[in-house]
Order: structure tokens, then C-alpha cells, then sequence
């Protein structure tokens, strides 16, 4: 059965409202990345690293999914193979879209995670440096994303999916950050159809077999029919 494995980045979540990184006027334009998505940022300022990361989880949750994030459940749910969604998101669209087989590489703006017993638990809507860790009322709770010079989450099953993908699709990705952007050529090597689909030829373009320019909520639900 035909094996589809799909990566996500900030841009198939720009139409339900969030934010990209790197676009014009993007998250990274208004913070220094190492200010706020760094352990030493939020060793130096852990009040700015929860404001940062605090905003965006309240923005998530009134974010709605798009057509684009409707197209990858659909697909899910009636591909007769399996389908996979590896998403560099933190926001939780594509399951509010209905998708079940998401593994967030990157972490959730819903997930907090104690920096002392790594005890996890569902993260307020405001986290402060005085947030206290549930399990062992530690004053160390932070956002359970993966920061810069931190490991990506599920990479071993991620690998896994890679060896075995048929068809591997980047979606909204400027394919800068890795090892998300070394996913392709993961999947070239063992002889899948790639396919990018994006508002812009990413940094990574030339890995794919296949290109579709255009915004998410269109070229994803084009691509999916
Ligand atoms: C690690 C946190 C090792 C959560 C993020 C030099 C070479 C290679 C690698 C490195 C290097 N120097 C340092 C590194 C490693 C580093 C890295 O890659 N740095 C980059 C900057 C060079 N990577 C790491 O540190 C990673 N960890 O390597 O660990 C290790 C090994 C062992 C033990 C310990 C450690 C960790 C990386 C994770 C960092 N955390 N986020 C959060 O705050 O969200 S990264 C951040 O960037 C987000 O997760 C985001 O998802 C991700 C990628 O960005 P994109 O999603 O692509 O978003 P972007 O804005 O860039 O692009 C949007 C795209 O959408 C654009 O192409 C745009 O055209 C398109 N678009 C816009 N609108 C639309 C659209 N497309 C369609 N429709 C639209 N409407």
C-alpha cells in the first residue's frame, strides 16, 4: 500500500491566522530568535520566553483549521495506505482538523514540561517563572517546544516513516530549519516521489520531484483531490 508522508511548516497555518517565522513581518522579525526559542534566552529572561510563548498560545487557541489542514484529514482518513503528518508546528489545527497520526517534532504551545522532574502536564493559558510544576511544585515549568540546539521530538519514528515513504510532501516550509529540511533527501535516497507544495520556492526546492506555488488553502486541497 502506497506510504505518504507529510511535512508541515508555519505557512500551512498563515491563513488560519498564526504567524509564519520567516515572512515578512514574521515572529522571528520581532523577537531574536536566541532571545526566545534558545534554552540560554530562557535561562536570561524566562518572563519574555512565557510572553512570547504565552501570546502565541492563546492566538493558537482561537485559531481555526483551514482548508489546507481539512485536506491532509481527508486524506488521512480515506487513503487506502497509510499517511503520516510530521508537522515543525507547535499549534494543534491539524488535529482540530481532524487528523490523528500528527507527531509534533517540535513540540505543542499546549504542552509544559518541568525543567526540573520533566514531569509534562497541559499547559495554562499564561505561563509565568512562577508557574509551579504540578508533580513536584518546583518553580520550573516552560513551554514544551523544542528550542534551538535542543533534540527534535519522535525523530526515530520519524526516520522510520522516511524509509518507508512512498510519497513524501513538504507543505509550508521555507526548509531552513533542520533536521526537518534534511527530510527529503532522507526520502529521495530511498526512492520516494517528493512534491513540494508551497506559497514560494523554498531553500530546498531543488530536492523535489514535484512543485505546486500558491497558498495552502488552495494548492493543498488541489493536490489532495
Ligand atoms: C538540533 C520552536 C541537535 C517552537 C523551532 C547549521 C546547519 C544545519 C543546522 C544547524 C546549523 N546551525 C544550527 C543548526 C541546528 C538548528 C538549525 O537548523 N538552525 C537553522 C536556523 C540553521 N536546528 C536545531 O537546533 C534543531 N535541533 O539540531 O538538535 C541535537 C542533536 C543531539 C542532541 C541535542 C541536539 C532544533 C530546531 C527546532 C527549533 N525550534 N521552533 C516554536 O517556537 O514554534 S524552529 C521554528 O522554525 C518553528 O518550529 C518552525 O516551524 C520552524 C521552521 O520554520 P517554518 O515552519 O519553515 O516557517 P518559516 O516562517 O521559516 O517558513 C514559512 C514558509 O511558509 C515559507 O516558505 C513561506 O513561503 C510559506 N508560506 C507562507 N504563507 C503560506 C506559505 N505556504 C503556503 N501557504 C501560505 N499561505
Amino acid at each position: 500500500m502506497t506510504k505518504i508522508v507529510i511535512l508541515t511548516g508555519a505557512g500551512i497555518s498563515a491563513e488560519s491566522g498564526l504567524g509564519t517565522f520567516r515572512d515578512e513581518g514574521g515572529l522571528w522579525s520581532q523577537h531574536k530568535i536566541e532571545n526566545v526559542a534558545t534554552p540560554d534566552g530562557f535561562s536570561r529572561d524566562p518572563g519574555l520566553v512565557h510572553r512570547f510563548y504565552s501570546a502565541r498560545r492563546q492566538q493558537a487557541a482561537q485559531a481555526v483549521p483551514n482548508a489546507a489542514h481539512a485536506a491532509l484529514a481527508r486524506l488521512e482518513r480515506d487513503w487506502p495506505g497509510d499517511v503520516v503528518i510530521v508537522t515543525q508546528n507547535v499549534d494543534g489545527l491539524h488535529e482540530a482538523a481532524g487528523a490523528h497520526r500528527v507527531l509534533h517534532m517540535h513540540g505543542t504551545l499546549s504542552g509544559a514540561l518541568c525543567a526540573n522532574c520533566q514531569h509534562r502536564w497541559t499547559a495554562p493559558p499564561e505561563m509565568t517563572p512562577d508557574t509551579t510544576c504540578p508533580a513536584c511544585g518546583a518553580r520550573t515549568a516552560r513551554p514544551d517546544v523544542v528550542w534551538f540546539g535542543e533534540l527534535p521530538y519522535h525523530m526515530d519514528e520519524i526516520l522510520t516513516h522516511l524509509e518507508e515513504a512512498d510519497i513524501f510532501v513538504s507543505i509550508g516550509t521555507s526548509g531552513q530549519v533542520y533536521p526537518a529540511a534534511s527530510f527529503v533527501q532522507e526520502a529521495r535516497m530511498q526512492g520516494a516521489e517528493t512534491i513540494e507544495l508551497n506559497l514560494e520556492p523554498s531553500e530546498i526546492s531543488d530536492a523535489f520531484t514535484q512543485r505546486h506555488y500558491g497558498p495552502a488553502s488552495e494548492v493543498v486541497p488541489q493536490w489532495v483531490a
